[in-house]
């Protein structure tokens, strides 16, 4: 069954995504701690050529984040995540044929973004931090609105639910009727669960078994679990051996309905996506 109850096509600024199919979408990291040194050129030639890599590997986004959302990282002022972020937007949407996703709840840096070619608004704090709905509205861009509870630094201490997919849910519903109210079009609208996001190891499983509901909300479903906790602490793995876990859980994403896979390794993840889509499209 691969039928779905929204368009399949997404207008993401100058290109069209065809939801119609998985894609995969290659993160690409800007903080600091991605660059240990190297002036502000020799960081937007090394994204680049990261990014390169990922798009021949066969990622149709890039997801660009500066804004580290790791238990204790450093906050991130509104001028230094514009001065990160905004040159290798720039760069990526003019060199590479990739849709650009800005993984940002800065409202400076989703209109900038936007003005130097972004495809796509990804906000792990789903627009609500102050101004970040008329500004997203403004761009006129898709957005991908996460679940989370609380800010990063806390997210994790003791998180509680009684049915973490059915609350899930509820605030994603929530969030899309915030946007609503601001001019953001359900249709401009990608959902995500976020997964490691203010749940514990039970939440992120039992939310992960239950993803079809989801569906429900009538959206394209965005997941990232790319060598996230939930797989390191399920097999007791250190972050630099969780790529099978990690393809295991894109693979399952996949046939649970997930339509865009945010991971780390893109051509193993792209051989997951076509093998499946193999599978699907045979009589
Ligand atoms: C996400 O799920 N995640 S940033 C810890 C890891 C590995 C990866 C220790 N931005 C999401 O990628 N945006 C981030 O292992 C996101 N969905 C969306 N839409 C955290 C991250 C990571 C954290």
């Amino acid at each position: 069954m691969t039928s779905t109850q929204y368009p399949t096509r997404l207008p993401c600024g100058s290109r069209v995504l065809d939801l119609s199919h998985t894609h995969v979408m290659g993160i690409l990291n800007v903080t600091p701690d991605s660059f240990s040194d190297g002036g502000r050129f020799a960081q937007r030639d090394q994204a680049l050529f990261h990014a390169q890599a990922m798009v021949e590997a066969g990622a149709t986004l890039i997801d660009i984040g500066g804004e580290s959302t790791r238990p204790g990282a450093r906050a991130v002022s509104v001028t230094e995540e514009l001065e990160r972020v905004a040159p290798v937007v720039e760069a990526i949407s003019a060199r590479l044929d990739v849709i650009v996703s800005v993984d940002t709840s800065t409202p400076a840096v989703m209109r900038e973004s936007a003005r130097v070619g972004a495809g796509m608004i990804n906000d792990v704090r789903a627009l609500e931090r102050d101004g970040a709905l008329d500004a997203a509205a403004a761009t006129g861009l898709p957005v991908c609105l996460m679940h989370m509870r609380g800010e990063p630094g806390t997210m994790q201490d003791d998180p509680h639910y009684d049915d973490v997919t059915a609350e899930v849910a509820r605030y994603l519903r929530q969030r899309m009727a915030a946007c609503a109210a601001a001019g953001i079009a359900a249709e401009r609208i990608v959902l995500d669960p976020g997964f490691g996001f203010a749940k514990t190891l039970e939440h992120n499983l039992s939310l992960f078994k239950h993803l079809e509901a989801l569906a429900e909300l009538a959206r394209p479903l965005l997941v990232g679990v790319s060598r996230k906790s939930m797989i390191g602490l399920t097999l007791q793995r250190p972050v630099d051996q969780r790529l099978y876990g990690s393809l295991a859980l894109a693979a399952l994403a996949m046939t649970k309905g997930a339509r865009i896979l945010r991971v780390h390794d893109v051509a193993e993840t792209v051989d997951v996506v076509r093998m499946i889509t193999a599978v699907q499209s045979a009589e």
